[in-house]
């Protein structure tokens, strides 16, 4: 099988390295053809996502990404829109022998990936400058029957649903419903909802009340970063990006520029995403639980 391996910048390329490395002593029937982008290849080429690579990305059913930096929106963002990787599979698990603040803690974040503030429609207009939320109901619900099916195929017992309803009225308003309406052909799933900010308090005082998390792609990328941060950082925490016909793989982490060509990085969150390809290549689907199973 061939990978289209694209390692990005900053810390990327030092922790796809290891990755690839781990990959390679396993012998593994695996082909990588590596690309560029980001702010380097921006510079190099005028475009952060140059053609060969999207072109390459768009052939492969498999893409190992490292990080993303200032061109995250040019590079990553605009990838999972390409690929219509819609779902963003962010397992927040404690790991043995990495210390933490909540022991035996194990969530999983779905976020949205294809819409909200992240499909770029900004304008600029005199001294402001105005950006478009964009939710629609068929991606809201399909991201609900992601999250209810991933609890499914996990024996997980709770999606809790994180919005803002009561101020984004329309656009929160459309996932809210969508996912209350999903929940209804799940009767042995427990479902509940929270409001985002309500929910970050929640996740520090008391993260065991959650099992699956489901929300739109803003509130994903960083209530994420929040539940790294319960298991020990953005140093441990893998994600797979996956759509139906293509997944993209890579850490949550991004370039951590002011660690780059240090040797410092922890190269762990990416070989724990090289994992998750490997799974999934298995087991057909995403399945974080047993991905992390006694790491
Ligand atoms: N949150 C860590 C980070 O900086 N990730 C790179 C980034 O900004 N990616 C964009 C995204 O995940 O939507």
């Amino acid at each position: 099988m061939k990978i289209a391996v694209v390692p990005g910048d900053g810390i990327g390329k030092e922790v796809m390295n290891a990755a690839i490395l781990i990959l390679e002593e396993l012998g593994l029937n695996l082909e990588y053809e590596f690309y560029e982008a980001g702010d380097e290849a921006l510079k190099k080429y005028g475009k952060a996502l140059p053609d060969e690579t999207l072109d390459a990305c768009r052939k492969s059913p498999v893409v190992l990404f490292g990080a993303a930096g200032e061109s995250a929106a040019d590079v990553i963002v605009r990838l999972r829109q390409e690929l219509d990787t819609y779902a963003n599979v962010r397992p927040a698990k404690a790991l043995k022998g990495i210390k933490c603040l909540y022991p035996g803690l194990d969530i999983v974040v779905v976020r949205e990936n294809t819409e909200c503030l992240y499909k770029g429609f900004e304008f600029e207009l005199e001294d402001s400058a105005v950006a478009m939320r964009v939710i629609t109901k068929k991606a809201s619900e399909r991201i609900a029957r992601f999250a209810f099916e991933l609890a499914k195929r996990e024996g997980r017992k709770k999606v809790t649903a994180l919005h803002k309803a009561n101020v984004m009225r329309k656009t929160c308003g459309i996932f809210r419903d969508a996912c209350r309406n999903v929940a209804r052909e799940y009767t042995g799933i427990e479902f509940n909802e929270y409001y985002i900010d309500a929910a970050c308090m929640y996740l520090v005082m008391d993260p065991y009340r959650f099992d699956v998390i489901v929300t739109t792609n803003m509130f994903g990328d960083i209530v994420s970063d929040l539940t790294a941060g319960l298991v020990g950082g953005l140093g441990i925490a893998p994600s797979a990006n996956i759509g139906e016909k293509h997944a993209i793989f890579e850490p949550v982490h991004g370039a951590a520029f002011d660690i780059a060509g240090k040797g410092i990085a922890n190269p762990t969150a990416m070989i724990l995403t090289a994992c998750m390809m490997l799974w999934r290549r298995l087991l057909k689907a995403v399945r974080p639980r047993q991905i992390l199973a006694g790491i």
